[in-house]
């Protein structure tokens, strides 16, 4: 069978969640034999290859696979990579601390599906129920990367994201880092995609550490690093140049889980 969606779940140092996340992924998809869940060891340090191996070798957990970055080289990266490796017709990204619940993923599937035209759309994430301060951080940066970049930019860095592979065409210059969920949202914008909202739960990361925006520290980096972003796609948009290129690269053989993992 052909498959639909392939969601890449980009995993750094996450043991302590991947039962509890591919569980809940087993329990979103159900019956559907059209999805797979494409995890990515991102070069992980701690024992997340072992946990993924014995995971991935449960008769139950035939749905999902996993691939393998050797070294860690950002959370872009390793979505990039899994991206690349996936063979559905749409793609999905999604976190693996299981703080936008699995079965979002699928409803933002569903709601692209009823979409006019969903090749040339994106659902993204829209999040809800999170701590004041959090929601004014991400407001004010959402101000300023909509004003700077002129589109619609806020909680950009909600999971997930979902849309037609024909968009990694022209993700070649995407960024490694955390900005990559910028990125995907300003090439959408520029290719006059619809982008649709879809609201997710954002729940508190429960086991293993947050490296992302989730502590002050995060917030100043994801900031600094932000605005470098924005920085760099408003010059390339004054020069009327895109920063993508339109070379192809054809979704790779599957990796063999035990090899992979
Ligand atoms: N910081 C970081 N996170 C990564 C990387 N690769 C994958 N991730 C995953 O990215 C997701 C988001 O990270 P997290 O620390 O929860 O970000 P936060 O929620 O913004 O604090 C998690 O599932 C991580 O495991 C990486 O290289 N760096
Ligand atoms: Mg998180």
């Amino acid at each position: 069978m052909n498959t639909t969606l392939s969601i890449v779940v980009p995993c750094y140092n996450e043991s302590k969640n991947l039962d509890r996340l591919v569980s809940a992924f087993r329990d979103a998809i159900g019956s559907r034999k059209d999805i797979e869940l494409v995890l990515v060891d991102n070069g992980s340090k701690d024992d997340t290859p072992q946990v993924m191996a014995d995971l991935l070798d449960r008769p139950e957990n035939a749905f999902a696979r996993s691939v393998l970055v050797d070294v860690n080289q950002g959370y872009g990266y390793g979505i990039l990579f899994g991206l690349r490796k996936s063979r559905g017709e749409y793609l999905a990204w999604t976190h693996a601390d299981l703080q936008t619940p699995p079965e979002d993923v699928i409803r933002a599937l569903d709601r692209l599906m009823q979409m006019p035209n969903p090749k040339h759309a994106l659902v993204r994430g829209n999040r809800k129920g999170r701590p004041m301060f959090d929601q004014f951080f991400t407001s004010a940066m959402g101000w300023v990367a909509s004003a700077a970049l002129g589109g619609s930019y806020f909680d950009v860095n909600a999971q997930p994201k979902v849309f037609h592979h024909s968009l990694m065409q022209h993700m070649d210059e995407a960024p490694y880092d955390f900005t990559l969920d910028l990125y995907i949202l300003y090439v959408a914008s520029e290719r006059k995609m619809d982008v649709e909202l879809v609201d997710v739960r954002f729940d508190l990361r429960t086991e293993g550490e947050s490296k992302g925006g989730g502590t002050l520290l995060g917030k100043y980096r994801l900031c600094k690093r932000t605005f470098g972003q924005i920085w760099k796609l408003r010059k390339s948009l004054k020069q009327s140049q895109r920063p993508f290129s339109t070379q192809h690269e054809e979704a790779e053989a599957p990796v063999d889980k035990r090899s992979a993992a």
